[in-house]
């Protein structure tokens, strides 16, 4: 196992869309593993390959009381099946220390392949359909930052930008 360095906003690389995993072999078990132990290290509910700069659809989710509920999906997508909007505070292991409200669908069905190979399907409310949602848009180049107006996303860039200066 090993620890993974996130990609930190408004780092280029967090654009980068993913590609289809083409065969679930060793190395797609080890990332795996190491986004699951970076997004625990990190107190994440969920991470995508896309932010530890491996750009291959790979996300993992744990959205239980007690971190033991890991969710891996492989190539997922998604499906809505009540488009009304629900409004929840995210935030992103990309985005450290700021939270904004963002509306998406209430209930989707997510198709995935899971580490056996095996296509498997779930259908997600409340919480894990957020996790999914914004975990998934990262494989495509979305950040939740998107959705805020131009303003905060602008303001968030600029802290976040100073803040990565001092740093180092
Ligand atoms: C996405 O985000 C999410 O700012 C996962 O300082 C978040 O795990 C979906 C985190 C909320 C739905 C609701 C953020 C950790 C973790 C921070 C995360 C921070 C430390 C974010
Ligand atoms: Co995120």
């Amino acid at each position: 196992m090993a620890l993974l360095k996130i990609l930190i906003f408004p780092d280029q690389r967090l654009r980068t869309v993913a590609e289809d995993v083409l065969e679930i072999d060793d190395e797609v078990k080890k990332l795996t593993s190491d986004l699951l132990e970076t997004m625990y290290k990190g107190n994440g509910i969920g991470l995508s390959a896309t932010q530890v700069n491996i750009h291959k659809k790979i996300v993992v989710v744990d959205v239980s009381e007690e971190k033991n509920s890991p969710l891996i999906l492989i190539n997922p997508k998604v499906e809505i099946l009540d488009p009304e909007e629900r409004t929840y505070s995210e935030g992103c292991l990309s985005v450290p220390g700021f939270y904004e409200e963002v509306k998406r669908p209430s209930k989707i069905k997510i198709t995935a392949t899971n580490l056996e190979k095996k296509e498997f399907s779930i259908e997600a409310s409340d919480l894990l359909s957020v996790a999914v949602q914004h975990e998934m848009d990262h494989l495509e180049g979305r950040i939740f930052v998107d959705f805020l107006s131009n303003l905060k996303r602008q303001r968030i860039r600029q802290k976040l930008i100073k803040k990565s200066k001092v740093a180092v």
